[in-house]
């Protein structure tokens, strides 16, 4: 069983009439067109808040170097974007490290996984996924190490040329193990009966998530739905990029939004 865990809870403005969820666009350098996607979607969007719930970049090795790359493209988007709309972020398993520095820079608002969100007279469970992956032991011990703060703290203050040294390491581990750009049938997923223990303790019948690149809607048992979010890549083939839109009128899978 995951741990017990209680989710934050979130409710969206009364005003709002659309929320978009995307996740897993592993943004770096090598995917240039996947950038300019996002940058799009993000601009012109009718949703009134964007949520990005985990693996926004391919790797993350500290807040420090925001400043280089499509990191700092990232932030020159979202510092506009932000003023206009909500943009929230929830860390995955790639960009756990995200700190407040980026968060401020980027006007983002921080999630917790997993986290409850109240609107349109409907709760959703929101989290990235890997943590309900019970079955791939190794990656929960993994996790365990690396949320822990006095683990973070200390991988942050080793010098850049480390950090981006192991962040490459990792990459090429967890692509040899899981979650690399494709993704086969014997992923772990998503445990079942976790995932209804967390969806029940928060009152919230319905989950949604990213992390294993299956995006589809699913009911777990009667009374329980996930809808899992697409994985984006329009730089390696088979291209894909898909928004969850919430509204009133419930749950869709759109198209990423073009500029005029
Ligand atoms: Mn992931």
């Amino acid at each position: 069983m995951a741990p017990a865990v209680r989710a934050s809870e979130w409710t969206a403005p009364g005003h709002w009439k659309s929320i978009d969820f995307i996740s897993d666009l592993h943004l770096g350098p090598e995917t240039p067109r996947t950038f300019e996607a996002w940058r799009q979607h993000l601009e012109h969007s009718p949703a009134d808040c964007i949520v990005m719930l985990g693996d926004w970049f391919e790797v993350w090795v500290g807040d420090d170097l925001r400043d280089q790359g499509v990191a700092a493209q990232c932030v020159e988007t979202l510092a506009r974007v932000s003023k206009v709309k909500t943009v929230a972020f929830m860390a995955g398993n790639r960009d756990f490290l995200i700190g407040a520095d980026m968060l401020a820079a980027c006007g983002l608002r921080g999630l917790d996984d997993p986290t409850v969100m109240d609107a349109f007279g409907e709760r959703l469970l929101l989290t990235h996924g890997d943590a309900l992956c019970l079955s791939d032991v190794a990656y929960q011990k993994f996790r365990l190490m690396v949320r822990n703060p006095a683990w973070q703290q200390q991988a942050l203050s080793l010098p850049q040329a480390e950090r981006i040294r192991i962040g490459a390491q990792m990459r090429t581990q967890s692509e040899t193990n899981q979650n690399g750009r494709s993704a086969p049938a014997d992923w772990a997923d998503v445990d079942f009966p976790a995932a209804m223990q967390w969806m029940e303790a928060a009152r919230a019948p319905t989950m949604v998530h990213g992390h294993t690149h299956r995006p589809g809607t699913e009911t777990m048992a009667p009374g329980y739905v996930r809808h899992v979010l697409s994985d984006w890549d329009l730089d390696h083939a088979p291209y894909r990029a898909e928004v969850l839109r919430w509204s009133a009128a419930g749950l869709h899978r759109v198209a990423p939004a073009t500029g005029p």
